[in-house]
This record gives structure tokens, sequence and C-alpha cells, in this order.
């Protein structure tokens, strides 16, 4: 990348979007209510010993009924763009088949709410909450997943064209495909083989290819559209060349299931000789969908490996036990994951417009004391990361927004209510919400621009 004028303590470029994110099934609650289909969260949280404490979604931050009160308190700390997802089954209860009105006149409520605060909204249409109904037809692993996500996303986008222009069709595929399907720590919870795990990745890709359709289809005039992809991120050690080159060409060899081929139009060599006869089915056709140009990358950014250059190659280094972390053990703090995932995607796969759709930290111990929480923590994350995401722009590379996860507290997957990643706390007993000292200090840099 070039490089332009911009030093560390100059504004943000005048267009560059600060925001908060958060997803339907880790805030909205109303798990059951006005005829929502039940989701393989809803169903995976019943499981004994799966998510912590036994805590499931049925109420979380309530937002279903409290959307109005949490956007008034976004837009008094100045927050005007929010990522949020839209729950499938509340829309389709079975995955496919009858529409039920009460999801699509909840999403019209709560866009006519977010208009009124002035904040703009940026929807995901799969952020994980599967319909059960499909999972008991095979899920992920099924083609039928696919052809209802088709017919999803035509009446979303078509239902919401109006109200919005910023579009993400699935979030993090790694997530709910190999975690999902082949660890077993998300739902569904399944464990299966190689290869099925890899079929579920091409169908995610193929819902992917039909997000972009069906926004280019009845999006409207001036919708964009993107996939936000939780890449493996690498870290060189050192910032020598030969270093640089190693962490680069990990980089490359890690994301080609996903970034790979999007930008192929096809699986790359490389993946295809690692995975052997465990490559997915692919039919005719399928390439065209998933190949479909975006208008951005977003990327959920939360750490990083740190990669050198070693005498056989690349070597990616394990963070030794005392490697400072957040209290979620995959969470190492590793600022510097924002400068070098936008460069290496810029670099790598020519994306011209790349957002950091998300970035934060998970803590199990943020009380409030006499009305306040002093998040230090956060807000030094928040303040590192920001500054790497500043780097990236001085140094040339087409970043283009920031998304904090998450603006309040909320459902942490199988980590429960414990792990709270938020900059408004909320007692999950009382609903109530309290800015912590992070949000303040966000507020302060969105009004300013700049870092503080
Ligand atoms: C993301 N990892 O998940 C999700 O998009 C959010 O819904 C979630 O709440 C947030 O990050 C915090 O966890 C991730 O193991 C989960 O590297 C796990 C990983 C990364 C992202």
């Amino acid at each position: 990348p070039g490089t332009t004028t911009l030093t560390y303590d100059s504004p943000f470029p005048a267009d560059f979007v600060f925001g908060v994110a958060a997803a339907s099934a880790q805030i909205e609650g109303a798990a059951f209510v006005d005829g929502k289909g039940e989701s393989v969260w809803d169903r995976f949280a019943r499981i004994p010993g799966k998510v912590h404490n036994g805590d499931t979604l049925d109420v979380a931050c309530d937002h279903y009924h409290r959307f109005d009160e949490d956007f008034a308190l976004m837009a008094s700390l100045g927050i005007k763009t929010y990522r949020l997802s839209i729950a499938w089954p509340r829309i389709y209860p079975n995955g496919d088949g009858a529409l039920n009105p009460k999801g699509l006149d909840f999403y019209r409520r709560l866009f006519a709410s977010m208009k009124k605060h002035g904040i703009t909204p940026w929807v995901t249409l799969f952020h994980w909450d599967l319909p059960q109904a499909l999972e008991d037809r095979g899920g992920w692993t099924s083609r039928v997943t696919v052809d209802a996500f088709a017919q999803y996303a035509d009446t979303v986008v078509k239902a919401f064209a109006q109200d919005v222009k910023h579009w993400i069709t699935l979030n993090e595929i790694l997530c709910f495909t190999l975690l999902g399907y082949g660890t077993g720590s998300k739902a569904p919870g399944r464990v299966e083989s190689a290869k099925t795990v890899n079929q579920t990745y091409h169908h995610a890709l193929l819902c992917h290819g039909h997000g972009v359709r069906a926004v280019r289809q009845h999006g409207g005039p001036g919708a964009i559209v993107g996939l936000t992809d939780n890449c493996s991120v690498a870290v060189p050690v050192t910032e020598k060349p030969a270093d640089i080159a190693a962490a680069k060409a990990w980089f490359t060899d890690r994301n080609a299931q996903i970034l790979g081929a999007m930008q192929a139009g096809k699986y790359p060599e490389s993946f295809l000789k690692r995975v052997g006869a465990d490559a997915p089915d692919v039919k005719p056709g399928d390439f065209d969908l998933i190949s479909l140009p975006t208008d951005f990358l977003g990327l959920n950014i939360y750490s990083g490996t740190f990669v050198r250059a070693g005498k056989a190659g690349p070597e990616a280094l394990t963070h030794p036990v005392n490697y400072p972390r957040a209290d979620s053990t995959w969470l190492r703090l590793v600022p510097q994951s924002i400068y070098w995932s936008t460069r290496f995607c810029h670099e790598v796969y020519g994306h011209q417009a790349l957002y950091i759709t998300e970035n934060g930290c998970g803590y199990d111990d943020e009380p409030v004391v006499n009305g306040e929480v002093t998040d230090l923590h956060r807000r030094d994350y928040v303040r590192s990361h920001l500054r790497e995401a500043h780097r990236a722009i001085a140094a040339g590379v087409p970043l283009k927004g920031y998304f904090l996860w998450s603006f309040i507290d909320n459902y942490e997957w199988e980590d429960g209510y414990q792990r709270r990643f938020g900059i408004v706390h909320c007692d999950f007993k009382t609903q109530v919400r309290t800015p912590k000292l992070s949000a303040r200090y966000y507020a302060d840099i969105i009004k300013e621009r700049r870092i503080l």
C-alpha cells in the first residue's frame, strides 16, 4: 500500500464509519413470542452441559420489547451506525414454507425506531440462529438449507429495501460450520466427518451468493452487500520483510477455503490438495453464485496468530500461557491484528472496501459500583485496536469503518450471560442498562473522530 499524510493524532477520514454491533439471538429474547420458531440455539442451550450455567436465550436483554429505549441510549452516546441481525425463525418459523407476518412487523417497528433516533442499520441476514426445523432436515449439511435461505433472503431484502441500504449476508461461516458440525462446541453440536464439514462450508458459501443475488435483485438503489468473515489473522513476529512474507503466505493458505474461493471462483489448488478426498461436492453453476462481486468485506477481528519465517516455511506460534488475554481463552490481546488482517486482505484479494464489523473483548467480572463500571481494560482494548485501524488507513489500506462488539452485554453463546462484551452493562435480573466507562470513551472518540 502507498502512504497518505494521515498521522497518528489526525482525525479519521470524514467517511469513516464508527458503529456498534449485536446479533438477534444474543439480545432479543422473546424466543417464543409472536410466532417465532425454535432456533438451533434454543434447542442446543437446553442440552445439559453445553452452555455455561444452562443459560438460555429466552429473555436475553429483552431487546424485543425494549429496542426503543436501547436506541435512545445509543443515540444519546452519539452512535449513528448499528449492525444488527435478523432472526430467520421469526420470518420463517419452519425455515421455509409459511411466512410469519408478525416477524416482519417486529423489524418494521425496529427500523422505524432507529430512523427516529437517527441511527443507520447494517443488517446481517444470518448470525447463527438457524431454524431448528431446517436442522431437522439436515441443517448446513443439506442443500435444502440453501434453497430455504434463498427464499428467506429474497423476502427480507424485498421487505426492507426502503429501510436498509447496508447488507451483510452471513456472519462468520467458520463458527456455524466447523464449530457447529466439526467440534460440536456450538449449535447444533454435531461432530461430523471432515468431508461433511467441508460440505457445510460449501453450502454456506452458496447462501452468501444468494444473499448477494437477493440484494442486487431487490435491494433498490444504493444498496451494498458483503460477507462478514472471521479470517485467520497472521501477525509477523517482526516487521522485517522475511517475517511479513511468511505471515502473508500463512494468511493466504489459511483463508483459501472462504476468501480464496470467493475471489478465485473455484477452490484453490492448495486447499484441494490439503483436503484430498474430503473436498466438498460442487455442482455446475455453484461458483457463479459464490464469486458474485461484492461491495465490501467485513472482518470480525478480535485476536491474531504470530507467524515468522522458519527454515521450512512459515511458522505459526502458539501463544505461551502467560501471554495477555481477555477472559475468553481464545482472545489473546494482539491489536496489530487489525492492521495485518486488513492489509493482507487488500493485498492478497484486492478488496477495495473493508470494514471491521466486530472488535471487542469479553470479561466475566464487571460489577456496577456506585453507578459506574470502570472497564479501563475495555477502554484500552478499543484504543489500541483503533490505533492499528488508523495505521492501516495511513498505509493506504481501504479500511472504511469499525463496529465495536458489543453495544450491550448479551448472550455470549456457550459462555452464556457470564461473559460480558458490552460497552453498556446489562443487569440480567432487572434489565437495567448502565453505560460503562468504555461507552463514554467511545462516545468521545465518535464525537471528535480521533483517538483519545
Ligand atoms: C464472534 N474464536 O464470535 C461472534 O460474531 C459474536 O456473535 C460473538 O459474540 C463475538 O464474536 C464474541 O465471541 C467469535 O474462537 C467466537 O476465535 C469465537 C471466536 C471468534 C469469534
